[in-house]
């Protein structure tokens, strides 16, 4: 085992212990991204119900020569740089587009796995072979900080596919303002939101019909199972999701079926769960543009401009630093 491994266990099972031993009880979805998790996930963006990335890929699609106009303001050098890439399907739109315009960029993904990152890799050289590219693995900000005084180019940061979705809205200002104090006066972020709708519409993109979001959550029962020595029994849990209007978010959880005991070798604890208990899994808040406008404000970023799919379901969100 690598020396980075076994911290990323010890923070895992650190993170566990914490979650299971809170009332009431919960663990991270950062942690849904195992191997089998981010296949599963895949699986998710294809579903009829998981309108999300089709909404992303439309609004590239369709608007991609405005997008341009607004990433090069009357130039046409600028780095792309995505923060957690994914494969880079979407990505791939704006990059086509921006070549075939002759824009001089070069396009950083930045990831945790180098394996994702590979993928992209072979993917982006194989449809671009005239694209400079610099794949950076590790944590965000500790590269955004060594590139802040690198080319001297116009950095445009990308964090898209509504992943700030997943996290609280305290821990969203503070990601929002560690990338701030990582930018230079010029550098641009490009943030994808999911909207607020007819809420059926929502909960049905987490609850699909074949289960596959199910699985995906009771996914992490079994990395417990596999990396902590758990032995959480699939078959006890059911997954349940809902999506709450006045907060504009929804929300999953696993409830046990019944009254039960889970062992974790690697915690040398046992977890008590009562019939019908919820262990809180992940947040996938919603947005109206009023709320992106404030939250950009908090974080000390100007809304530079708004792109919008055909329904209003969703808007990429293009921010300055403020004066
Ligand atoms: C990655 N993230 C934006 C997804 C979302 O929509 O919250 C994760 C997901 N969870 C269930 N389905 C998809």
């Amino acid at each position: 085992m690598t020396a980075t491994h076994s911290t990323e266990l010890n923070q895992f099972a650190t993170d566990v212990l914490e979650g299971l031993s809170s009332d009431p009880k919960q663990l991270s979805s950062k942690y849904f991204y195992d191997d089998e998790g981010s296949r599963l996930f895949q699986e998710i963006m294809k579903l009829p119900e998981y309108y999300l990335t089709r909404c992303e890929l439309e609004i590239f699609e369709k608007q991609a020569e405005s997008i341009y106009a607004a990433f090069r303001n009357g130039g046409n050098s600028f780095d792309l740089i995505e923060l957690g890439a994914g494969d880079g399907t979407k990505t791939a739109v704006l990059v086509s587009h921006f070549l075939e315009r002759n824009a001089d960029i070069t396009y950083s993904p930045i990831d945790i796995s180098q394996e994702a990152l590979d993928a992209l890799s072979d993917k982006f050289s194989g449809e671009f072979p005239s694209l400079r590219m610099e794949t950076r693995q590790g944590d965000y900000f500790q590269i955004l900080k060594s590139l802040k005084n690198g080319s001297g180019r116009r950095k445009v940061l990308m964090f898209l596919g509504s992943n700030i979705g997943n996290f609280t809205r305290e821990q969203s200002v503070t990601f929002f303002r560690d990338l701030r104090a990582v930018m230079n006066e010029n550098d641009l972020l490009f943030i994808g939101f999911d909207l607020l709708k007819d809420p059926h519409v929502i909960v049905r993109a987490y609850d699909d019909e074949r289960g596959v979001t199910a699985e995906f959550n009771l996914n992490l029962l079994r990395r417990i199972n596999r990396e902590l020595g758990g032995n959480f029994d699939l078959d006890k849990w059911t997954h349940y999701a809902v999506y709450r209007p006045v907060q504009c978010a929804a929300r999953s959880f696993l409830i046990s079926r019944e009254k039960q005991s889970v062992h974790i070798k690697a915690l040398d604890r046992t977890f008590e769960f009562d019939q019908w208990e919820a262990v809180f899994m992940e947040i996938s808040q919603k947005y109206t543009v009023s709320m992106i406008q404030e939250m950009a404000a908090e974080s000390g970023f100007e809304v530079k401009q708004n792109f919008f799919d055909d329904r209003g379901y969703y808007c990429d969100s293009l921010w300055k630093l403020a004066k």
